[in-house]
């Protein structure tokens, strides 16, 4: 609507501006005093307020067809059907009247340009994709790239210690306002760092706004942590954790080995059961506006084994199944283990 007022005052501003600009040769054209023209300024101006009420009411019949086509069409008939209602001047036409006949001559096309090029402008400032949020998980030892399968990092207790599994399950995502009011964006999902694909975390709960933060959890809430309530993919059904164990799912799975005295024992880092949820929240203060946003999200594998509390292959295990103290250590040692950027 505002659009198409907009097209129409333009228009009539391209007129106006046309007959300042061509005002003597039109009086001699139209045969009339040039005193006459203030008349014929106040007679055009009423009209275009006229046409304009006009138009607006015809558009609105239209308005609920919403197609670029109708816009146009109705454009065109309303331009066509100026009202030739004022011929004041014994017969002669209106100056309006006047530059219709012109513009319809000589730059109807232009003006078939401009309509189009207006509701292609128009439709680009319409928000067609809602605002979402698109969260781009990547790995990091301290701070060295993961590669997987290369002893290439050493932890806080100083094992020195290589990747070549990290499979888990990132849940209610949530962002945190200023005023630390909460905004859920997403269910849970599951990730491999293995498998790129799984790393683009999208949400399409139109969010905008200025945040403080972020919180997650690693692993899944109790109403999804029962054996066989998630879809039975490869991916779940190889996350399962054992019914005799308790059932449910491995929140996260991450293995690899390290160098113990002359020899390299694996390491398996499952974390699973509903007391272990590990709960994640990041300070970082960021904007999300209309359209499409993306944030970096980085583990640093190193933060599992510091931050309360030192992890040590050699003291704490190096298999954490099931066992209870050292799934702790590793839920809390795992609240800081994401970073934004
Ligand atoms: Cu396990």
């Amino acid at each position: 609507m505002i659009s198409f007022l907009i097209v129409q005052i333009y228009i009539n501003f391209v007129i106006g501006l046309w007959l300042l600009v061509n005002w003597q040769e039109m009086t001699k054209l139209l045969r009339i005093h040039p005193l006459l023209k203030w008349f014929q300024f106040i007679d055009c101006f009423l009209l275009n307020v006229m046409q304009i009420i006009s138009a607006v009411r015809r558009f609105v019949t239209f308005v609920s067809y919403e197609s670029e086509s109708v816009f146009i069409g109705v454009f065109i008939v309303v331009f066509i059907s100026f009202k030739d209602d004022c011929r004041h001047f014994n017969g002669h036409p209106t100056l309006l009247t006047f530059v219709k006949r012109q513009l319809m001559k000589k730059y109807l096309a232009l003006a078939l340009l401009l309509i189009i090029a207006s509701c292609k402008k128009d439709e680009d400032t319409t928000p067609v994709e809602t605002s979402s949020l698109s969260l781009n998980l990547s790995f990091k030892s301290g701070s060295t790239p993961l590669l997987f399968d290369t002893i290439n990092y050493t932890n806080a207790a100083g094992n020195q210690y290589s990747v070549s599994r990290l499979q888990f399950y990132i849940s209610n995502i949530q962002l945190i306002k200023p005023d630390s009011s909460l905004v859920d964006i997403s269910d849970f999902s599951y990730v491999d760092a293995r498998v790129a694909a799984t790393l683009k975390i999208k949400n399409n709960i139109p969010v905008t706004g200025q945040f403080i933060g972020m919180k997650l959890q690693v692993g899944l809430d109790s109403a999804h942590n029962i054996s066989n309530a998630l879809p039975a993919t490869n991916e779940n059904i190889n996350m399962a954790w054992p019914d005799m164990m308790g059932g449910g799912y491995h929140f996260m799975k991450l293995e690899g080995s390290y160098i113990s005295g002359l020899s390299f024992p694996g390491y398996a880092m499952h974390i699973g059961r509903n007391q272990y949820l590990v709960n994640c929240v990041i300070s970082h203060s960021f904007t999300l506006s209309e359209g499409s946003n993306s944030l970096g999200l980085v583990m640093d594998i190193n933060e599992w084994y510091k931050n309360p509390a030192n992890y040590d292959f050699e003291v704490d295990g190096n298999y954490s199944m099931g066992v209870m103290a050292a799934m702790m250590k590793l839920k809390e040692n795992g609240s800081d283990v994401f970073m934004l950027q």
